[in-house]
């Protein structure tokens, strides 16, 4: 177990890494009214640049028509589009089902890992950029390790990835074959361009961390607290970071991390962008780059939930990547994605987040890796929301959190103009509240 002084030796280290270059700032907008809100204890962190948290709203609110798609869904935490049009859906349970372009919800499929240890449970189902003609299905979830008392243990499983390709009557995984113990919990992953599988590992955290588990993220022999990459059988690409090095995990992409929550690959750049938990505030966006330190437990713009400081309220290191944005009280951000479709043009290449505390969609307009305004739509659901996606048809799609769960689709309004149901934009950039219950996330 290395000590926080290695991770500082590690971050000496990491120094050598430039710190990514930025386009300037965008002139300042219309003020955001909630720029006087903070976290519960007064916490209002000072950004790195204008922007970089509380971005304007934009100067005009989008209208939407919003439709459920399908409904009745239990603990659901992801969902993604199968290229047929179908959406594939992951209870957290450890449920996976189908949606049907009519809506119906397929029963779950069989075939799931046996070990699979529902309490921590199921965390991604994604098909293979070539599932039309593979029928490979990824998957990440938590299993426990053989002699493992998991009363003993806030976070007993370990996270795996596996792959597995589904029958050819859509009800059954076939030849499940792990990929990779990750380590720790709350893995994302999604299929880079080239092929290469991005997972993220997380610390055990919600409330608070244990003291084992604080410096994990920096340090290069854990995978907790990392996004890594992995090719889809599970070799480990030469061309990872540290590959070689000693002492070093050569599936480690990125470190740093303390909670990702949302993966997507932005068009054009291919760049990974996530979403990521903070601890009380500091909930984060970010560009993930090849062998960026994106700095937790070192710099962080939220305190931890005793109401300490972490690190002195450090927020910036030489070495260490800045979030592209963060929000400081926290919305909890979960699923994220970029829009790419024909129905709204003006939402083409913005970054859309999904927000658990928050509870709405949240709309980033982005000029080049600036965040310029943010709205937040769907506050009529109130509802915590745990993903988003576009659809192949250019809607927008919006899996909601907890029991009950539902797919709604964001469609673009028929007729401008104010007064029908669900067609106008919430009042836009409503602060959260701050009493939000952090063991929710
Ligand atoms: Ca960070």
């Amino acid at each position: 177990m290395a000590t926080f002084a290695s991770a500082v030796l590690l971050s000496l280290v990491l120094q050598s890494i430039p710190p990514a270059p930025r386009p300037p700032a965008p002139p300042p907008g219309p003020q955001n009214p909630a720029a006087g809100s903070a976290a519960p204890d007064g916490y209002a962190p000072s950004p790195q640049w204008l922007g970089q948290t509380r971005a304007p709203v934009p100067a005009v609110k989008s209208r939407y028509d919003v439709a459920t798609v399908a409904e009745g869904f239990n603990g659901a935490f992801c969902f993604s589009f199968l290229p047929d049009g179908r959406i594939l859906v992951g209870e957290r349970p450890g449920r996976v089902k189908i949606v049907s372009r009519d809506g119906t919800i397929s029963a779950p499929i069989e075939g799931l890992p046996a070990n699979l240890y529902a309490r921590q449970g199921l965390f991604e189902v994604r098909a293979d950029r070539a599932f039309a003609t593979n029928r490979t299905i990824y998957l990440t979830y938590t299993a426990l390790p053989d002699g493992i008392d998991p009363s003993t243990r806030r976070s007993p499983g370990v996270l795996l990835v596996a792959r597995a390709r589904l029958s050819s009557d859509d009800r059954r995984l076939e030849d499940v074959k792990v990929l990779l113990d990750a380590e720790g919990t709350g893995g994302r992953l999604i299929q880079a361009p080239d092929g290469t599988l991005l997972v993220t590992s997380t610390i055990p955290s919600g409330v608070g961390i244990d003291s084992a588990d604080w410096p994990q993220p920096q340090q290069l022999d854990s995978l907790m607290g990392k996004v890594l990459r992995i090719n889809p059988d599970g070799s480990i690409p030469t061309d990872n970071p540290f590959a070689g090095r000693a002492g070093a995990r050569p599936e480690i992409y990125a470190l740093g991390f303390r909670d990702v929550q949302g993966v997507a690959i932005q068009p054009g750049s291919g760049r990974l962008w996530t979403s990521e938990h903070g601890p009380r505030g500091g909930d984060e966006i970010n560009v993930v780059k090849k062998g960026g330190n994106f700095g937790f437990p070192v710099i962080t713009y939220g305190h931890d939930y005793s109401g300490k400081s972490i690190n002195d309220d450090r927020t910036a290191q030489q070495g260490m990547e800045q979030p592209v944005y963060f929000w400081t009280p926290d919305i909890a951000p979960a699923g994220i994605a970029f829009y790419e479709g024909r129905q709204f043009p003006s939402w083409k290449g913005n970054l859309f987040v999904s927000a658990l505390a928050g509870k709405a969609l949240i709309r980033l307009g982005l000029d080049h890796d600036r965040v310029v305004t943010e709205e937040r739509l769907l506050t009529e659901l109130n509802a915590r929301i745990r993903g988003v996606a576009e659809g192949p048809d250019g809607a927008l799609y919006v899996l909601t959190d907890g029991n009950n769960g539902k797919i709604v689709k964001l469609t673009a309004s028929a007729e401008p103009g104010p007064g029908r149901g669900g067609r106008r934009a919430a009042p836009a950039h409503r602060t959260p509240p701050a009493s939000s219950p952090a063991p929710a996330r």
